[in-house]
């Protein structure tokens, strides 16, 4: 899970692994062994060596650049892994590949040694799929799996500022999503309700901007509240960690700083990037507010240094600067809008938006990065080198394709994970939905619409969690899990050879992944529905082994 594009049984003995066991790797493998080695050694207590490339060993781990010829593939992190004759070999295309082979290796080993401490000598006795277990030897039959990623951009998002997350869950995130083989983690870290970057040059927009007095209590429509203070932030060390984490697991983390909307908690901090110059509070409520950023020229400097600062911490070759649901009220009635309408012939205030944009854009090039936005920055006119994520549906992606731009598909029909799993009381409270399993598995991240000649424009796609109604680490589990299997089979592997995408034969696979989901310790949702403790009304709890309903 995601399935490889091939895999064949081989004729020959099983190749049994037990401790100590020795890795060898070229020295250019060094995270990839280093990685290895730090899992398999919590996950079944035997010592694991890495030694030099051409020393015996059990698994060899190796790369070889014409891979991703060989295996069809347009994009990096194509992988052969081939266990026969007393030998697991992981042949990659780079780092990558390698590390994707090994992540398939996992997934042939028995479940309890994806755990945190070995349990192996306990559940002796217990069958475990394709491997046998003897006398502390992990045996796995003879194959060859050959593998390659569909598309490059392979993401994950998290909505860390409507509620904070803990650094801790970042990393959990991280190492779930390299396991389904994805690549990409965005970090949407400011908002409305809260700022979660330390910037140094303007201190107040973590002290001021990262708490917010109370939050809705229920769904937004209702209109009530808690009494409760909410908030938190990360330093940049904090996030220099978690891409460096990242790195290790073939994961680039892309920095989201939404602008010129989505800014209160920053004009909350900081009243002078607003239009009243008075203060207002971080926001309590869910939702688009009015409130911009004004458009003068000492606005435009602060953001160039919040870009700065925040390229510093981020070594990826992306920046996301937001740009979605941004309201024009307050800039029809600003003296300085209205007189960049005029100068630049603008007729619609909503090109004021493109205009931010543009003013933004040479900062953000200046650390040779590539700026990222919502689909709302094609209305307004996005600069030419943007890469649009397209959210609102598929026509975005379709539209920005045909202009030239890069595109990601993330349109919340399908790969909004905040979303409800099913219409069903027992559901836990969600903005909306339903989206289930099964219609995340259907996506197909290149839209029908999409001329021929373009869809090679079509970066990948990605899931989102907003965190509106998702307070807690155990809850954006929920959420994320098991449709993150299912998005990562849609985005990692070729329609044509899983068949066409066809449900029925996904659900046993996705069933058995739930065992290996479950050894990791992740709060995912069973298919049958939420368990007693994940529901939001009383159910009795089920029969031992029986479905919770
Ligand atoms: C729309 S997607 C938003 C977010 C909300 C989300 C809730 C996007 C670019 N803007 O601000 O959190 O819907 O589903």
């Amino acid at each position: 899970m995601p399935a490889p594009s091939s895999l064949r049984s081989l004729p020959g003995a099983p190749v049994a692994l037990a401790g100590p066991l020795v890795v060898s790797a070229p020295a250019a493998l060094g995270r990839e062994s280093r990685w290895l080695r730090r899992v398999l050694e919590a996950g079944t207590g035997w010592r694991v060596d890495v030694v030099a490339p051409s020393t015996p060993a059990d698994v060899v781990l190796e790369t070889d650049p014409s891979l991703r010829r060989a295996a069809g593939a347009a994009v990096e992190g194509a992988y052969r892994l081939v266990v026969a004759d007393g030998v697991v070999r992981v042949t990659g295309d780079g780092g990558a590949g390698v590390f994707y082979g090994l992540q398939t290796l996992r997934q042939l080993l028995p479940d309890e040694t994806l755990r945190r401490a070995p349990v192996l000598a306990a559940a002796q006795g217990s069958s475990a799929g394709r491997v046998r277990r003897r006398t502390g030897a992990l045996r796995i039959e003879p194959v060859a799996v050959v593998d390659a990623p569909q598309f490059a951009w392979r993401g994950v998002h998290l909505d860390v500022s409507r509620h904070f997350m803990p650094k801790s869950f970042l990393f959990d995130l991280v190492d779930l999503a390299a396991f389904h083989k994805l690549n990409v983690l965005h970090l949407h870290l400011t908002d409305d309700q809260g700022w979660r970057v330390e910037i140094e040059r303007y201190p107040r927009l973590v002290e001021v901007g990262a708490w917010r007095r109370r939050s809705p209590l229920g769904h937004a429509r209702e209109r009530r509240f808690d009494r409760e203070p909410h908030g938190g932030y990360y330093t940049k060390d904090d996030l220099r960690e978690v891409v460096a984490f990242a790195a290790e697991r073939h994961v680039v983390v892309v920095p989201e700083i939404d602008m010129p909307g989505h800014v209160v908690a920053a004009i909350a901090a900081y009243p002078e990037l607003g239009h009243s110059g008075r203060p207002i509070e971080v926001g309590t409520r869910w939702g688009v507010y009015r409130h911009v950023l004004n458009l003068e020229p000492s606005t435009i400097r602060f953001f160039h240094d919040v870009v700065h600062e925040v390229c510093e911490i981020f070594p990826g070759p992306y920046f996301h600067i937001g740009g979605d649901e941004c309201p024009t009220v307050e800039w029809r009635r600003s003296e300085r809008a209205r007189a960049i309408m005029a100068a630049e012939g603008f007729d619609d205030p909503r090109r004021l938006q493109g205009w931010f944009s543009a003013q933004i854009a040479p900062a953000i090039a200046s650390h040779g990065k590539r700026l990222v936005g919502w689909d709302e920055i094609l209305e307004a006119g996005a600069p030419e080198d943007a890469v649009v994520m397209s959210w609102r549906g598929l026509e975005g992606g379709v539209t920005a394709a045909s202009r030239g731009h890069d595109v990601v598909m993330v349109p919340e029909e399908w790969l909004y994970f905040d979303w409800s799993y099913a219409d069903d009381p027992a559901e836990p409270l969600a903005i909306r939905g339903p989206t289930p399993v099964e219609k995340v598995y259907g996506f197909d991240p290149v839209p029908a619409g999409i001329p021929d000649d373009r869809r090679d424009r079509v970066l990948g796609a990605q899931c989102q969690l907003w965190t509106e109604y998702v307070k807690t680490p155990e809850r954006a589990e929920y959420q994320y899990f098991p449709r993150l299997c299912a998005f990562a089979e849609a985005v990692w592997s070729q329609p044509t050879l899983t068949g066409a995408r066809s449900y029925p034969m996904f659900e046993p696979r996705l069933s058995r992944h739930l065992r290996r989901l479950a050894a990791l310790g992740v709060n995912y949702r069973p298919l049958e529905g939420p368990t007693p403790g994940q529901s939001r009304t009383w159910r009795r709890p089920p029969a031992r082994g029986a479905p919770p309903r």
